[in-house]
């Protein structure tokens, strides 16, 4: 069973790489129960040997670690998924290439293209941009109840992204989401263990 509770998804912004994986180890040894490395601006040597130093930090907290958008580097690294975006590898492309023991996830902003996914094989769901986003991202604006008539209305679970934070995380509470998945929240934060204690809480 995925635990989708509290996702990391990584952005490095300008840290060194020494600050980027101390941020990611705080937040595994304070509960976040998936990662996701997302990577868009790095060379794919780069992100192989990112996606290689970041592994060991999951692994040794036994926690699930995706790849943003690259089947190769999940394949290299042998990592535990690949999260897919709207423009990116077709679904059920992406299913054949990962073989069905890797986790595939896939954003979905409507009903439609959530039941698609889940009839390509997609394990979860993740949805937004749900509150306003400072993360780089090709994203539009969800309601939030669009959120919930996905996940009333698939079978795999469902993860709310975007703008996600301490204060605002209680939003979801009536909603039969999985969970939430948070950039800035986490990565961009001066107490990461605080915070995702807080969230975890929330
Ligand atoms: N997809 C939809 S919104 C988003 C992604 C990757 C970025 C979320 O970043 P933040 O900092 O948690 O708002």
């Amino acid at each position: 069973m995925l635990d989708l509770s509290l996702y990391l998804v990584t952005a490095r912004y300008d840290y060194s790489d020494e600050k980027f994986l101390r941020i990611i180890n705080e937040a595994c040894r304070a509960g976040v129960t998936m990662v996701q490395l997302r990577e868009k601006n790095a060379t794919t040597r780069e992100i192989f040997e990112l996606a290689l130093k970041v592994k060991q930090i999951t692994d040794s907290y036994q926690i699930p670690l995706i790849i943003d958008d690259r089947i190769d580097i999940c394949l290299a690294v042998d990592a535990s998924g690949v999260h897919i975006g709207d423009n990116e590898m077709p679904i059920g492309i992406s299913r054949k290439l990962l073989g069905p023991n890797k986790i595939l996830g896939v954003s979905a902003k409507t009903l439609a293209r959530a039941k698609k996914a889940e009839q390509l094989g997609a394990d979860y769901l993740g949805t937004g941009a749900i509150f306003p986003t400072q993360t780089k991202v090709i994203t539009k604006h969800t309601e939030i109840t669009t959120l919930n008539e996905i996940a009333q209305n698939v079978n795999i679970p469902v993860v709310a992204i975007g703008g996600i934070k301490t204060t605002n995380v209680q939003a979801f509470h009536d909603i039969p989401i999985a969970g939430v998945a948070v950039v800035s929240g986490i990565m961009k934060v001066d107490n990461v263990e605080e915070t995702v204690q807080e969230l975890l809480n929330r």
